[in-house]
C-alpha cells in the first residue's frame, strides 16, 4: 500500500459526483445505485435510447443465449415479479423494451444525455477530479463535465471490427452490419441475393432469418464454430413463480455460481468414474439439457472436455444433410470452449436448405470484394446485400475509442500497450476513481453478464461510498495486485481448454496487430465476487489511496 498527496485547489468543483458512460445494463444500474447513495449523477449514451449492445444489435434473429429470467436485473424483487418475458430467451426488441423499462422504473432517463459520446476523460492529479469531454455534432456543441469518479459502463462488445477484405468499401449493394443494424426500418430481403461474412454468435442468429425470403444466401465462414441447441421456448410457470417468491434469494443464488447462471444438476459424475455407457448417457443428458459442458463435474479436463467436443460434433454432423457441407460446418481445428459457441436450434439446419450455401473460406478464400460481390480464390459470388457479421474488438476496442489518460497524462492506450492490466477487472494502476463494468480481466463474457453487472456495480458504488465515509479522494489498485490479478487470470485460462491455444476474441485474435492475452477471469464468479467482497471488508488493501492535504487522515488498514 502507498500513500500519495493531492492538493485541492478550492476553484476546481466538479459538476457531479458520479458520471456513467452507457446506458446498458451496467449504466442503467449505475446511475439508479449513485442516487440511492445520495450520489448527484449524470449519463451519456452514444445511441438514441438505453440498452447499450441491445439497442445496436437489432439484425434479426438477434437473441439472448442464457435465461432471460436469470440474463435479468434483481436488485428490485417488483421487476422480477412484473416483467414477463414471452421466452425462455428473449429477442433482442423484447431486452430493450425491458431495459427501457427498468431505466423509466427507476427514473434514470432524465439523467442520461442520449445521442452523445464521450470523446476523452482525463484525470487531474492536482484536484482529484476527471474532465469528460463529448464529441461535438452538426446540431450541438461538444460538453464538458467535471466528476468525481468515473463509471465507463461501454461494454464489452460495443466497437464493432472494422472489415479487414480488399474492396470492401467498392461493393454497389446494400451493405449491413449486424452490429449496427437499422433501427428506423424493416430491411427486405425477399427474392434477394445475401452474402453473410462471419459464423459466430451473429451469423449463426441472422443467417435462417434471411433465408426466409432471400433468393439465395451465400454463407461465408472462416472458421467453423460448436453450435448447440438454445434454451429458447414458452417459460415454465412453476418455475417462473418459485423465482418470484424470492428474488433476493436467487439474486444471492446466482452469484455463487460459477458462470452467474443457474445451478443445473447435471454432471453429477467425474469423466473418470463412468464407463463408456455411462459417459455416452451423461453427454446424452447434458445435451438434452441444453449444457452439453456440463455432462461431466471435471468437464475442463483434456480428455472430459475432447468426449464432449466429439459429442457436439456428431450430433452436428447429425443435423447436415449434405456430408460435405456438414464436414465443413464442424469445428475440427479448437476444443469446446475454445471460442464462444453458438447456440441455435435452426441454423444447421438452414443448409439443407436448397437456397442457401456455406463457402468454407479455408478452402476458397475471399480475395477482395468488387461492386458486384464477393471474390474467392475459385469464383465471383453476385449479390445484392452484404451483410457483415464479423464482430468485435473485444474487450479493449470500447475503451481505446476514448481518449483517456491518467495520473501524469499517462494514456490507457499505452498502459495496456500489451494488453490489458487492471484489477478484479474494474480498476487500472495510474487512473484513481476510474471505473471499468464488463471489461478485462472479470469473469465478463464467460458469465452471465447481468448478474456481473449487478455484482460490479454493487461492488464500484460500495468502494465510493467507503471512499466517501474514509474522506479518500481517491482509489487506484497498485501495480503488483495488477500483476497477481493477471497471472491469476491466465493461470485459470491455462486450465480451460483452448483457451490459450484457440484463435478468439477471448484472446484478442480477431483483431490484426492486437497483442494475443486472454482476457477474461474464468475462475468462477463466485470466486471473483469473493475477491471483491474481501477487498471491501479489508479496506482496500490491494490499492493505493490517493489522501488529501487538508485532512489530516491517519490509514487505520493494516499493511498486506
Ligand atoms: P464473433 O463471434 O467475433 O464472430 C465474427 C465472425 O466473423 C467469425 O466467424 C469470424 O471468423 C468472422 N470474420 C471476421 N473477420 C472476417 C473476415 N475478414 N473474413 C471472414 N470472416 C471474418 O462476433 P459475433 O458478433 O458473431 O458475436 C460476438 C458475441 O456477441 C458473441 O459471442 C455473443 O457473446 C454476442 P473467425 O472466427 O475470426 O475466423
Amino acid at each position: 500500500m502507498t500513500e500519495r498527496t493531492s492538493r485541492q485547489p478550492a476553484s476546481k468543483q466538479p459538476n457531479c459526483d458520479v458520471v456513467v458512460v452507457g446506458a446498458g445494463f451496467a449504466g442503467i444500474y449505475a446511475l439508479w445505485q449513485a442516487r440511492q447513495r445520495g450520489l448527484s449523477v449524470r449519463g451519456f449514451e452514444s445511441a438514441p435510447d438505453v440498452g447499450g449492445t441491445w439497442y445496436w444489435n437489432a439484425y434479426p434473429g438477434a437473441r439472448c443465449d442464457v435465461p432471460s429470467y436469470n440474463y435479468a436485473y434483481f436488485f428490485d424483487s417488483e421487476i422480477v415479479r412484473r416483467w414477463n418475458w414471452s421466452d425462455v430467451c428473449a429477442y433482442q426488441g423484447e431486452i430493450q423494451r425491458y431495459l427501457r423499462h427498468v431505466a423509466e422504473r427507476c427514473d434514470v432517463v432524465k439523467d442520461i444525455a442520449f445521442d452523445t459520446k464521450v470523446s476523452s476523460a482525463s484525470y487531474s492529479e492536482e484536484t482529484a477530479l476527471w474532465t469528460i469531454s463529448t464529441q461535438s455534432t452538426e446540431t450541438r456543441p461538444g460538453e464538458i463535465v467535471v466528476c468525481r469518479y468515473l463509471v465507463l459502463a461501454i461494454g464489452a462488445l460495443s466497437e464493432p471490427k472494422v472489415p479487414d477484405i480488399d474492396g470492401a468499401s467498392s461493393f454497389a449493394g446494400e451493405t449491413y452490419f449486424t452490429s449496427k443494424w437499422p433501427k428506423d426500418r424493416a430491411v427486405d430481403f425477399t427474392g434477394k441475393r445475401v452474402g453473410v461474412i462471419g459464423t459466430g454468435s451473429s451469423g449463426v442468429q441472422v443467417v435462417p432469418e434471411i433465408a426466409k425470403a432471400a433468393r439465395n444466401v451465400f454463407v461465408f465462414q472462416r472458421t467453423a464454430n460448436y453450435v448447440i441447441p438454445t434454451e429458447g421456448g414458452p417459460i415454465d410457470g412453476a418455475h417462473m413463480s418459485a423465482l418470484r417468491q424470492d428474488p433476493q434469494a436467487v439474486r444471492q443464488a446466482l452469484r455463487e455460481t460459477y458462470g452467474g447462471n443457474q445451478p443445473l444438476g447435471i454432471g453429477q459424475h467425474r469423466f473418470g468414474e463412468l464407463d463408456a455407457q455411462g459417459r455416452e448417457d451423461a453427454l446424452r443428458k447434458a445435451w438434452d439439457g441444453k449444457y452439453p459442458a456440463l455432462a461431466f463435474r471435471d468437464a475442463h479436463l483434456p480428455e472430459a472436455n475432447a468426449a464432449i467436443s466429439d459429442y457436439i460434433r456428431k450430433k452436428m454432423q447429425e443435423i447436415v444433410a449434405d456430408p460435405r457441407t456438414a464436414h465443413h460446418l464442424t469445428p475440427w481445428d479448437h476444443p469446446y470452449g475454445g471460442k464462444r459457441p453458438c447456440r441455435s436450434d435452426v441454423y444447421l439446419q438452414t443448409f439443407n436448405k436448397p437456397h442457401v450455401r456455406l463457402i468454407p473460406l479455408t478452402e476458397t478464400p475471399i480475395l477482395e470484394i468488387t461492386p458486384q460481390g464477393v471474390v474467392t480464390s475459385t469464383e465471383t459470388i453476385e449479390l445484392d446485400v452484404l451483410v457483415y457479421a464479423t464482430g468485435f474488438d473485444a474487450i479493449t476496442g470500447s475503451v481505446f475509442a476514448i481518449d483517456i489518460t491518467g495520473i501524469g497524462g499517462a494514456s490507457i492506450r499505452d498502459a495496456w500497450r500489451d494488453g490489458p492490466r487492471n484489477y478484479l477487472g474494474t480498476m487500472v494502476h495510474g487512473f484513481p476513481n476510474l471505473f471499468l463494468p464488463s471489461s478485462a480481466m472479470s469473469p465478463s463474457v464467460l458469465s452471465n453478464m447481468a448478474t456481473l453487472a449487478e455484482q460490479q456495480i454493487d461492488f464500484i458504488l460500495d468502494s465510493i461510498v467507503w471512499l466517501e465515509e474514509h474522506g479518500r479522494p481517491g482509489l487506484h489498485p497498485e501495480p503488483g495486485s495488477q500483476e497477481r490479478w493477471r497471472e491469476e487470470t491466465l493461470r485459470y485460462a491455462a486450465r480451460r481448454p483452448g483457451a490459450l491455444t484457440t484463435k478468439s476474441w477471448y484472446s484478442g485474435a480477431n483483431i490484426p496487430g492486437k497483442p494475443r492475452v486472454f482476457m477474461v477471469y474464468c475462475g468462477g464468479f463466485k470466486k471473483y465476487h469473493d475477491n471483491c467482497l474481501t477487498e471491501l471488508r479489508d479496506g482496500f488493501p490491494s490499492y493505493a489511496l490517493e489522501r488529501r492535504t487538508d485532512h489530516k487522515q491517519e490509514d487505520k488498514r493494516q499493511p498486506r
